[in-house]
Formats: structure tokens, C-alpha cells, sequence
């Protein structure tokens, strides 16, 4: 039997959603999550499947391109090592780092986000916030737009000319509107198909405001709008199962805001679901 490798890498930083000022505390996401994501497996046998490491990456205090830098190292070196890597922020900002990192790998990376807004913000004067991720892997030359697809945007918190830069860079977006009409799985499947087009990896992201604030208050920017659990634990489940896609990044889950700790307790099914379609891959 096939044995999958899988590093979770936690990275508790969030000064970028200081900088665009929201809500800090995802910081103190990882911890729990992986706290509660062991209480989950405690029964279930992985072991013998799959072998699953930790890391910590020790963030830099209000630097958020050297903390970056060494998110890059550490994904690089998981990926290069044949492992599948889950980041969990922190905040949406670490993606560029850990997308770099695929970049380097792996040459030619697809880029599938789940969230409630764009994150394509630009970085004015020399400020690398939460909201910026994708527009630097853009910009960076590291992903091609014809290969990113949002899932999950929503008026009215979205900017045109966020919306119109995406359009720019041939991106493709699935609003919640249109995905509801045709169901999760099908935008899912559509989203994974263009983002492994010619790509070598495809990077899956969740940004934990793309889920229903009643089921998720606990994030930096929380939405009325969105997916709900159902929808986003088959998402994880079908990232998992999909043999392109090398790195999964859970980002923005904000303890010091959740209810009843069932933010944190989504995300450790995330995980959990992630892993159930990794064990389904063929290769
Ligand atoms: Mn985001």
C-alpha cells in the first residue's frame, strides 16, 4: 500500500492583518487548531497510511517579508522531500510565502483560493498586509493568472478595481452566487481543472471568511455571506483527493473571536478532511 507523507507547518503570525487593520489574534490559531485536530484522530488509525510531521516556524516580530522568507524555507524543504504541506496561519499574507516556495519547487504552480474577498490588494508604501497575497504571486512572475481561480467572493466587500485587476490577469472567478447555482463539486472540479492546466502543482487555499460567520466567527474579517460547513469540509476532502495539488494553506481562523471554540474546531476538520481525500489519491 501507498504511504503519503504530510507536514503541517504552523506559522502564528498576523501582523499582516494588523497592517490593513483588522482584526489581529489569528496568531493564536495554529496551536489550537492542532490541538483539537489531535483530540480528532485519537481514534482513527492514520498510522499506518500516512505519516504526518510538525514544524513551527518562528515568525519575526513586525517583519513580515523575512517571516516570509523563512515560511519559504520551510515549505521548500517539505516539498522537496516529497511530502504534502499544510500551512496554517496566521494571516493571508503567509501564502505568498508558502506559494514562493511551490514556485521554486515545482516551476509552474496553479493557485485555487476559497474566500470571501479577493486578497489582491496592492502593497502601498512598503506595507505587506493580509490582503496582498495573490496579487504578489502575480506580480512576482511565481503564478500565472490563467491558473488562479477564487472561489467564494461576494458583494458588497469587494473593491472594482480588485475585481477588474483579477479580470486583467485572466484570472477566473467563481462568485458564492454562481457556485450555489451549480453546486460546490462542479466549481470544484472546473476550479482544479484550470489551475492544473499546464501547471506542475496547484496550491489550495482556505481563508476561513469564506465560510458562513455563523459557523466561523472566529477570523480576522468574518461574513454573514458564505460557504457552509458542508460545502467547505468537501472542498478540503476533494483538495486532498486531487493528485496535483502539493500545499494547503488554512489561514485567518481567529480564536480570541470564535464561539464555543467551533472555528477552531472547523478548521481541525479540515485538516482531517484533507487528509481522508489524500488517502483516496492513486499516486
Ligand atoms: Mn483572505
Amino acid at each position: 500500500m501507498k504511504r503519503f507523507y504530510l507536514r503541517i507547518i504552523s506559522v502564528p503570525f498576523d501582523y499582516g492583518v494588523k497592517l490593513i487593520n483588522g482584526r489581529p489574534g489569528a496568531r493564536f490559531g495554529p496551536k489550537k487548531i492542532i490541538r483539537d485536530f489531535y483530540k480528532l484522530t485519537r481514534n482513527i488509525e492514520l498510522k499506518d497510511i500516512i505519516t504526518i510531521k510538525y514544524e513551527t516556524v518562528r515568525p519575526i516580530a513586525k517583519n513580515v517579508k523575512k517571516t516570509h522568507q523563512r515560511v519559504t524555507k520551510a515549505v521548500r524543504k517539505s516539498i522537496r522531500s516529497g511530502e504534502i504541506s499544510i500551512v496554517i496561519g496566521g494571516g493571508h499574507d503567509i501564502s505568498f510565502g508558502s506559494g514562493r516556495a511551490v514556485f521554486l519547487e515545482s516551476k509552474k504552480i496553479g493557485q485555487i483560493n476559497i474566500d470571501a474577498h479577493y486578497d489582491v490588494r496592492p502593497v502601498v508604501n512598503g506595507k505587506i498586509t493580509s490582503g496582498t497575497p495573490f496579487r504578489r504571486l502575480l506580480e512576482a512572475g511565481f503564478l500565472n493568472g490563467e491558473n488562479f481561480v477564487e472561489l467564494g467572493v461576494h458583494a458588497p466587500k469587494n473593491l472594482k478595481e480588485h475585481h477588474d485587476y483579477v479580470f486583467q490577469k485572466k484570472g477566473v472567478l467563481l462568485r458564492l452566487d454562481y457556485i450555489n447555482k451549480i453546486g460546490m463539486k462542479n466549481a470544484l472540479d472546473k476550479a482544479f481543472k484550470i489551475a492544473a492546466r499546464k501547471t506542475n502543482a496547484t496550491i489550495f487555499d482556505v481563508d476561513i471568511d469564506s465560510v458562513q460567520k455563523r459557523f466561523a466567527p472566529g477570523c480576522s474579517a468574518p461574513c454573514t455571506k458564505g460557504f457552509t460547513k458542508k460545502q467547505i469540509l468537501l472542498a478540503a476532502f476533494m483538495a486532498g483527493r486531487n493528485n496535483n495539488i502539493k500545499l494547503f494553506n488554512l489561514m485567518e481562523v481567529n480564536p480570541l473571536y470564535d464561539v464555543n471554540n467551533k472555528t477552531v474546531e472547523l478548521a481541525a476538520k479540515l485538516i482531517l478532511s484533507f487528509i481522508k481525500g489524500i488517502i483516496k489519491r492513486e499516486k
